[in-house]
């Protein structure tokens, strides 16, 4: 399929989205979520795709659903977010191999969503996160955002947030780093490469495990203690089965770096 919206690619183990409509920072059109969620089908079926950075073109990230699209509100806001926005947000949590968002510039509404669905963010000094555009334009969070903000800084900061951390008020890189909203904040022009650097070592550890050990995180929010323990000897039990656990114990016996190829 070629795409009109993003920009995909895939070089060394990493497929790399960029979101590709900097007139419009980026903004989700229904081409463009269309894209991205194809994208992903391709992302999951690649055995040779080991992770992935999402990052925008220009000088936004993303400013979350494109206000002037009317295509893609025409059956309503409740069907939209129901057969867009959510299949997005599962499937990057349940993708099973991990995603680092490279945060250029500003995002904003959904498009904050979809950065706080990955498994990392990494930010650039000139980007900023705006979480109140929904309540900005009469809106409720969608995307996730209130399932994953208050995790991230606790309850009454992400209602700060959701009120108050809009277009004129936006959350700093300073401010982010602080909230655990992002793992490191980089100089603007070496973000690419610092996320690159990052993915491409994602992309030589074993994929299993990380993919493994992202169903244990997303498990332990909605899990007793009790669960989650018996979560862990289950997917121990299934790591344990793989190449590339084979492959790290023995390597460890002989004393030599280990090789692992994602299986
Ligand atoms: C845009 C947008 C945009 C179109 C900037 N759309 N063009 C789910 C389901 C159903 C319905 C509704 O929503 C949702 C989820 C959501 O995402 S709701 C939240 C939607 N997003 C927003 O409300 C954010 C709107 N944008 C802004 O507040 C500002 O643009 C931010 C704070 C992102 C950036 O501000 P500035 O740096 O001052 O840039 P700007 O406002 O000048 O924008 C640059 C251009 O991008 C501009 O176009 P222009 O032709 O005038 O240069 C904007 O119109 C365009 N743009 N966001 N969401």
């Amino acid at each position: 399929m070629t795409y009109e919206n993003i920009l995909y690619e895939v070089a060394d183990g990493v497929a790399t989205i960029t979101l590709n409509r900097p007139e419009k920072y980026n903004a989700f059109s229904a081409k463009m979520l269309y894209e991205i969620s194809d994208a992903f089908k391709q992302i999951t079926r690649d055995a040779a795709v080991r992770a992935v950075i999402i990052t925008g073109a220009g000088k936004a990230f993303c400013s979350g659903q494109d206000l002037g699209d009317a295509e893609s509100v025409e059956k309503g806001f409740m069907e939209h977010v129901r057969s867009k926005y959510n299949p997005l947000v599962l499937t990057m949590r349940n993708l099973e191999k991990p995603i680092i968002a490279a945060i250029n510039g500003v995002v904003a509404g959904a498009g904050a969503g979809v950065a706080l669905a990955c498994d990392l963010r990494i930010l650039s000094d000139k980007a900023s996160f705006v979480f109140a555009a929904f309540v900005g334009i009469g809106l409720v969070p969608d995307t996730g955002i209130d399932y994953h903000l208050p995790r991230l800084v606790g309850q009454a900061k992400a209602f700060e947030l959701m009120m108050l951390a809009d277009g004129k008020n936006r959350v700093s890189p300073q401010q982010a780093l602080d909230l655990n909203l992002c793992t490191s904040v980089v100089e603007h022009d070496a973000l690419m490469e610092q996320a690159r650097t990052l993915a491409v070592k994602f992309a030589t550890m074993p994929t299993r495990a990380i993919g493994l050990t992202k169903r244990l995180l997303n498990g332990t929010w909605d899990q007793t203690l009790a669960e989650t323990l018996d979560m862990e000897a289950q997917l121990q039990h299934a790591a344990s089965n793989t190449k590339d656990a084979l492959e790290g114990i023995t390597a460890f016996n002989e004393k030599r770096e280990p090789k692992f190829t994602g299986q």
